[in-house]
C-alpha cells in the first residue's frame, strides 16, 4: 500500500480523499492555492503545499507544480479528484515518468474514451449500442448534409473531443445545419483546441443513465449498478440517484455487461462511468466513458456499501478486487443533492462570499460530503458547489422523505445556496413519480415554475415579511430554525423566506 497520496484539488472531493486516506492509515498531502489557504481540505490533510495564484490556469492544472509537490512531500501516488487534470492524460503520463502512481486508468486509456468517435468505434467493436450516425469526424459540408438527410432530422452535432454538452447543438431541420455546425464547431475549438465534430440522431426526452464500473490491474471488472443523473440544469447535473427510477434486473444486467465489455476491450483500469442516453421503451444506446471518479459516487457507495475511493486506491496500488460480480448486491435507494453558493431566485447566479452561520443536517441515513465551514469564504474563482447532501431510504419514497427533511435542517448564512431548489423539485409529482427525463428541469424551470411565482408575488412576499421575521429572531434566540411554525392562518411559512430573515439576523455584528 501507498504510504502518502498527494490530492491535486480542492473543495469536497479533496476532503473524501483524505478521509479515504485517514481510514486506510495513508497519509494525505493537500495542495492550495492563494485564496485556499483555510480551505477545509487544506485542514484535514496531513500536510499541505502551496502551489499559485488563484486562477487554477496558474495551480490546480500546472502539472508540474503537482508532481513537483507530490516529490518534494514524498508521496508515492496522486490521485486527481474529478475537474482540473483528472481526464488529461498528460498528467497520468508525467507521474508514469516520476515513478509516482496515478490513481486512475492508464494515459492510453484515458486518450481512448477522451476521444468521442474512437470510444463509438470501440462501443461498435463490442456489439454495444451505439446512437445512430457517425463513427468518425464529418470532413466537408457535403457529407454533413447527406450523413444528415440518412440519419434523419433531428440530429445533434458533438465536438469529437466533447463532453457535457459543450459543442453540442441539436439540429431540427436541414436549413439550419451549416449555422449548428458553425456554432458547434467554433465552441469546441475554443473550449478543447479541436474543432471536429460528428453527428448522431437526436434523441427525444431519453433518461441519462450512467453505469459505475471498477476494474483492476488483474483483469477483473465489475458493475457496481446504475445512477439515473436525468435531472440536469443546462448540461450540468443537479440531482442524481440510485437504483435508477425505471430499470428492471434485466436491463441493469444488459447495460452492466455492455459497461464492462466496453471496459475491457478500451484496456480500462480503476473506477470509470459508462454513460447511456435510455428510451421511452428502455432502448439504451452507449453515450461516453467517464475516465474518472464522478461527483455523485456517493450514491452508488451507498446502494453497494462501497467505498470507491478506497477502491480506487487499492487498484492503483495492484491490488485485486476484493469481491466478484456476484457478490455485488444493490440495498435500498440513494440520492443526491449538489449544493451550490448560488442564487435560484436570480438566474442561478453565483453566490461566493463568507459564510456566517451554517447547519449540517445529519440523523438517520443522511450523509454531507462538503468541503465548507462557518467562517470560510467561498472564494469566485472556482466552480461554486459547496457539497453534496444524500439521503438512503430503504425504499424511493423514504429516500425522498430523508432527503426532504435534511434540507430543511440545512441552512447557511452570509451566502445563497440553491437548497429552496430542491425541496421544489422533491415536491413535484413529476420527480416523485420518476418521470423525469434529460430536459425535465429546463422545461419544469421555464414552464413548471410560472404559477408558482404568481402565488408567491411581492405582493405576498411584503405581507409575509413582517411575521416571519419576527419569527425569526424569536427562533434565532431560541438557537431554533423556523421551518416548523405555523403562521395564524395555518398556512406554512416560506423557509427560504424565513431563513433569509436568520441571514439578516446573522449579518448584524452588533448580535
Ligand atoms: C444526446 C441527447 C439526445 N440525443 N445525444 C448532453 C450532454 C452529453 N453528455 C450528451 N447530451 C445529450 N446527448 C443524442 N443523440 C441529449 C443530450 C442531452 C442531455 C443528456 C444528458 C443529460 C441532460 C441532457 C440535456 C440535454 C441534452
Amino acid at each position: 500500500m501507498f504510504r502518502k497520496i498527494l490530492i491535486a484539488n480542492r473543495g469536497e472531493i479533496a476532503v473524501r480523499i483524505a478521509r479515504a486516506c485517514r481510514d486506510m492509515g495513508v497519509r494525505s498531502v493537500a495542495v492550495y492555492s492563494d485564496v485556499d489557504r483555510a480551505s477545509l481540505h487544506v485542514r484535514i490533510a496531513d500536510e499541505a503545499y502551496p502551489i499559485g495564484p488563484a486562477p487554477s490556469r496558474e495551480s490546480y492544472l500546472v502539472i508540474d507544480k503537482i508532481i513537483g509537490a507530490a516529490r518534494y512531500a514524498g508521496c508515492d501516488a496522486i490521485h486527481p479528484g474529478y475537474g482540473f487534470l483528472a481526464e488529461n492524460p498528460a498528467l497520468a503520463r508525467a507521474c508514469v515518468e516520476a515513478g509516482i502512481k496515478f490513481i486512475g486508468p492508464t494515459a492510453e486509456a484515458m486518450e481512448k474514451f477522451g476521444s468521442k468517435t474512437a470510444a463509438r468505434h470501440v462501443a461498435r467493436e463490442v456489439n454495444v449500442p451505439t446512437v445512430p450516425g457517425t463513427l468518425d469526424p464529418i470532413e466537408s459540408a457535403d457529407e454533413l448534409i447527406a450523413i444528415a438527410r440518412q440519419t434523419g432530422f433531428p440530429v445533434v452535432l458533438k465536438a469529437v473531443a466533447g463532453g457535457g454538452g459543450k459543442g453540442m447543438r441539436s439540429v431540427e431541420r436541414e436549413s439550419e445545419l451549416a449555422a449548428a455546425w458553425r456554432d458547434a464547431s467554433s465552441e469546441a475549438q475554443n473550449a478543447f483546441g479541436d474543432g471536429r465534430l460528428y453527428l448522431e440522431k437526436y434523441l427525444l426526452k431519453p433518461r441519462h443513465i450512467e453505469i459505475q464500473v471498477l476494474a483492476d490491474q488483474h483483469g477483473n471488472i465489475v458493475y457496481l449498478g446504475e445512477r439515473e443523473c436525468s435531472v440536469q440544469r443546462r448540461h450540468q447535473k443537479v440531482i442524481e440517484e440510485a437504483p435508477s427510477p425505471i430499470m428492471t434486473p434485466e436491463l441493469r444486467r444488459q447495460m452492466g455487461e455492455a459497461a464492462v465489455k466496453l471496459a475491457r476491450a478500451g484496456g480500462y483500469t480503476n473506477a470509470g462511468t459508462v454513460e447511456f442516453l435510455v428510451d421511452a421503451e428502455r432502448n439504451f444506446y452507449f453515450l461516453e466513458v467517464n475516465t474518472r471518479l464522478q461527483v455523485e459516487h456517493p450514491v452508488t457507495e451507498m446502494v453497494t456499501a462501497t467505498d470507491l475511493v478506497k477502491s480506487q486506491i487499492q487498484i492503483a496500488a495492484g491490488e485485486r478486487l476484493p469481491f466478484a460480480q456476484e457478490d455485488v448486491v444493490l440495498r435500498g435507494h440513494a440520492i443526491e443533492c449538489r449544493i451550490y453558493a448560488e442564487d435560484p431566485e436570480n438566474n442561478f447566479f453565483p453566490s461566493p462570499g463568507t459564510i456566517l452561520a451554517r447547519r449540517e443536517p445529519s440523523g438517520p441515513g443522511i450523509r454531507l460530503d462538503d468541503g465548507v465551514y462557518a467562517g470560510w469564504t467561498v472564494p469566485n474563482d472556482y466552480d461554486p458547489m459547496l457539497g453534496k447532501l444524500i439521503a438512503w431510504g430503504s425504499n424511493r419514497a423514504e429516500a425522498i422523505a430523508r432527503l426532504q427533511r435534511a434540507l430543511d435542517e440545512y441552512y447557511a448564512t452570509g451566502i445563497k445556496t440553491n437548497v429552496s431548489l430542491f425541496r421544489e423539485i422533491l415536491a413535484t409529482p413529476d420527480f416523485q413519480n420518476g418521470d423525469i427525463y434529460t430536459r425535465w428541469l429546463d422545461d419544469y424551470l421555464r414552464e413548471g415554475r410560472k404559477s408558482d411565482t404568481a402565488a408567491t408575488g411581492s405582493d405576498s412576499k411584503r405581507a409575509q415579511s413582517a411575521a416571519l421575521f419576527a419569527a425569526a429572531l424569536w427562533h434565532a434566540g431560541n438557537g431554533e430554525s423556523p421551518a416548523h411554525g405555523t403562521r395564524a392562518d395555518g398556512s406554512e411559512p416560506s423557509r427560504w423566506r424565513a431563513e433569509g430573515r436568520l441571514g439578516q439576523v446573522d449579518r448584524e455584528p452588533s448580535r
